[in-house]
């Protein structure tokens, strides 16, 4: 297919924040009395922040327990605590591979944008120096539905001026493909086939290591 833009999803492919969000999470779910695990975990990946609490309440059928407002302190609390930990972010941090694609995307003038459902993306850039590599960074604020709602990668696409038939989107989680597909975009996982391929991945990658430029215009 003829590549002009690449759409990248951030937590879990770029880099892995999952650990840091777990450890918020936890510590938010502590003070409430509601036990969480690693298992339970991997269905906040890609989950907006405040679904993401909705998921934890509803896990402990605790959902009728708070008023709108309440939930809105409960995140910022998680957030807060989040933001502390991602000081722990370093360039060290960016996936194997991906900051020569983001070089070889520059090189060969396509356009590379991050399509994530957090809206720290702008400061984990920063703390992984990536920010000059992407053309543009949609804020989830900007689209009305979250993933597996296409609007965050048709958003980044439009900005851009690509439309998605040459479009590829990169994303580590099932609504992140289900959104790319729903785009209809040519979605790469990164992890596990059996994981990603039901929700329609096109190509499901172990990592990210192997994502060159050469590779991704043999797509299609
Ligand atoms: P924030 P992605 C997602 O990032 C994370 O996977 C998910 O766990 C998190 O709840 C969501 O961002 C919102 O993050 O609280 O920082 O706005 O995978 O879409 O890059
Ligand atoms: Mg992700």
């Amino acid at each position: 297919m003829i590549v002009k833009a690449v759409l990248f999803d951030l937590d879990g492919v770029i880099t892995d924040t999952a650990e840091y969000h777990y450890i918020a999470w936890k510590q938010l779910a502590e003070q409430l009395d509601i036990e969480m695990d690693k298992e339970f975990n991997e269905r906040l990946k890609g989950v907006s922040r405040m679904e993401s609490l909705e998921r934890i309440l509803i896990h402990a059928n605790r959902q009728n327990d708070f008023t709108l407002a309440e939930k809105t302190d409960l995140a910022t609390q998680k957030n807060t605590e989040y933001v502390k930990l991602l000081d722990n972010v370093t360039p060290a941090d960016v996936y194997a591979g991906i900051l020569e694609l983001l070089v070889e995307l520059k090189t060969a003038d396509v356009r590379a944008v991050v399509a994530s459902a957090s809206k720290n993306a702008p400061q984990i850039l920063r703390s992984l120096e990536l920010t000059e590599y992407f053309d543009y960074v949609v804020d989830p604020d900007e689209v009305e539905h979250g993933k597996p709602a296409p609007d965050i990668f048709l958003r980044g696409a439009e900005v851009v001026g690509v439309t998605p038939e040459y479009c590829i989107g990169i994303e580590d989680a099932q609504a992140g493909i289900e959104a790319i597909k729903s785009a209809h975009m040519f979605a790469v996982g990164i992890g596990q086939e059996e994981i990603l391929k039901p929700s329609g991945a096109d190509i499901v990658l172990p990592s990210t290591e192997t994502l060159t430029w050469s590779f991704l215009q043999t797509l299609g």
